[in-house]
């Protein structure tokens, strides 16, 4: 596997090298646990490369502040000096906003990670922005609560990640986006200030809605640190089933079945095609699959309610009813909590299964329901047109082009597994993908963000005028733009 470099790109000269009276500075600051400094046999791996293993930058210093206060002193040091900074949560981001280009200072928030207060009665929870997606999660569930947002990475990813993100998960179809239910965020201007609106109210109509500038910003315009969020109840019943189908059609006509079936109960609608469920397979080895025959199509449907023999009942009505009109063409639903959990497996395991062969091109990206599996198709006529792509021969650089994703959400994930990152697969499918996902009047990226992956191709899903703004935005809270330069921005 040979990393992608950074090509065509310099560092810029307006940026400082970090030098001893930088680190007498951090030093001044903070302890030494929270300063991570590159050695001979350190080379801070961890913080400078990306989770495909695609993006490596080469920071030689990691700060891990505990304090809010010290971000802030930081932030402003930084500015002032013209250093740059990559703000840095789990670094499970795919598209390799996360990580370096060059020597950019990473600002860690994995150690400001305390959950600040949950009021039971509203059900908002405030916290560190470094606090682990998981532990928040587990947290709320002793007080009967849930965490809006789940998705694979969930013991890595940070509550400021998916903010910074905007990441969407696995139930964006049941409660909203983070736009929705984040109430208020806690951020650090590159120049130090600190901007406070860690809001409990779920309404408030007082003027520009601030923290929204900040949701999915990527860290490009200030370092979120504190996060207030409004959390569901925790369901008491959850059903997985898990189907088979023979088409993209039946795909679409099954979601359509499910939300009017299943109504408020449905909470995931997720669907993936038998390459993904091949690699998959390859990855969980011994694990039988759920189904015992093959399909062209699979369907994972979770119901959360407060009734489990309501949901039951439910569920069962709408299963009857799809297999008799045979749209679906078998399934199972799982009977307790670790058959449920399998079913989940067979989904959440396909981005490490498409990684695990070598590398993998990621394409996360929103696209009308009835052209959602075409992007699959013409990626794979694409690929087999020019020679690339064979399951078995080894000489060939790509493995499989596989589909999956949040269907309920219009959101389709392309996988293109390969043994090794090569020129030839890149140039097959960039700007291809991209070209065919702005005919069909879609988003070259639905719920990753832009990151350096995507940053020359904003303007597939972002006209003129919505770019100078977003520039203007850019330089005017971080004129010296500092933050997580050479991404998008
Ligand atoms: P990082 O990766 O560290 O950072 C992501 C971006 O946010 C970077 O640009 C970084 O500079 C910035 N950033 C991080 N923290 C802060 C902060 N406190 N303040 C300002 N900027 C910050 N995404 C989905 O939307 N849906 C999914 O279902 C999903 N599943 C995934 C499954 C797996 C196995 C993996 C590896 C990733 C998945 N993702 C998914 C990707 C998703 O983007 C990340 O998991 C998550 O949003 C990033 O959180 P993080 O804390 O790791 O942030
Ligand atoms: C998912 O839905 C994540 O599993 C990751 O968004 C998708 O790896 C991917 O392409
Ligand atoms: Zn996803």
């Amino acid at each position: 596997l040979t990393s992608e470099s950074y090509p065509n790109i310099e560092r810029l000269a307006s940026f400082k090298k970090l030098a001893a009276d930088d680190m007498t500075f951090f030093r001044s600051i903070l302890s030494e646990s929270e300063i991570l400094l590159a050695t001979e046999d350190e080379d801070l791996a961890l913080f400078n490369e990306d989770w495909m293993r695609k993006y490596k930058g080469q920071s030689k210093v990691v700060l891990r502040p505990k304090k809010v206060e010290q971000v802030a002193q930081i932030l402003k040091y930084c500015n002032e000096q013209k250093l740059a900074v990559v703000p840095q949560g789990g670094n499970t981001g795919l598209v390799g906003g996360s990580v370096p280009v060059f020597d950019e200072i990473v600002l860690s928030l994995t150690q400001l990670n305390k959950i600040r207060e949950f009021d039971p009665v509203s059900g908002i929870l405030k916290c560190d922005a470094g606090v682990i997606l998981e532990n928040a999660d587990s947290f709320l569930a002793q007080h009967g609560y849930v965490f809006p947002l789940d998705l694979g990475a969930k013991g890595s990813c940070h509550v400021g990640g998916v903010v910074a993100t905007n990441a969407g998960g696995l139930r964006l179809l049941r409660y909203g986006s983070l736009h929705g239910t984040v109430l208020g965020l806690e951020v650090v201007l590159p120049n130090g200030e600190i901007l406070n609106s860690m809001n409990a109210l779920r309404k408030d109509n007082t003027g520009y809605d601030l923290k929204q500038l900040f949701i999915g910003s990527e860290g490009t315009i200030g370092v979120i640190t504190g996060v207030s969020i409004l959390t569901p109840p925790r369901p008491k019943a959850i059903n997985v089933s898990f189907l088979g189908v023979d088409s993209y059609e039946a795909v679409q006509k099954v979601f359509v079945q499910a939300k009017q079936e299943l109504s408020e109960i449905l909470s995931a609608f997720e669907f993936m095609d038998l390459n993904s469920q091949n690699l998959a397979r390859k990855h969980l080895k011994d694990v039988p699959h759920p189904l015992e025959d093959e399909y062209p199509f699979y369907i994972l449907i979770e119901t959360s309610g407060s009734n489990k023999e309501h949901d039951d009942t439910k569920l069962e009505a709408f299963l009857e009813k799809a297999m008799e009109d045979g749209t679906v063409l078998d399934g199972v639903v799982a009977q307790d909590e670790t058959e449920l959990r399998n079913l989940w497996e067979w989904r959440e395991s396909i981005p490490e299964s498409s990684q695990a062969g070598g590398g993998v091109y990621k394409y996360d990206v929103s696209l009308p329901l009835k052209d959602l599996y075409s992007l699959v198709e013409a990626a794979n006529e694409k690929l087999n047109e020019q020679g690339l792509l064979s399951e078995t021969d080894a000489a060939k650089p790509v493995i499989s082009a596989v589909g999956y994703g949040h269907v309920g959400d219009g959101n389709l994930h392309l996988n293109v597994a390969v043994r090794e990152y090569t020129k030839d697969v890149e140039k097959a499918l960039e700007p291809f993908v991209y070209e065919f996902i702005s005919s069909k009047n879609g988003s070259i990226s639905a719920e990753h963000g832009l990151g350096f992956q995507k940053r020359n191709y904003i303007g597939y899903s972002k006209n003129d005028q919505e770019i100078k703004m977003i520039k203007q935005l850019k330089s005017l809270y971080d004129p010296n733009a500092i933050l997580n330069p050479y991404k998008y921005v």
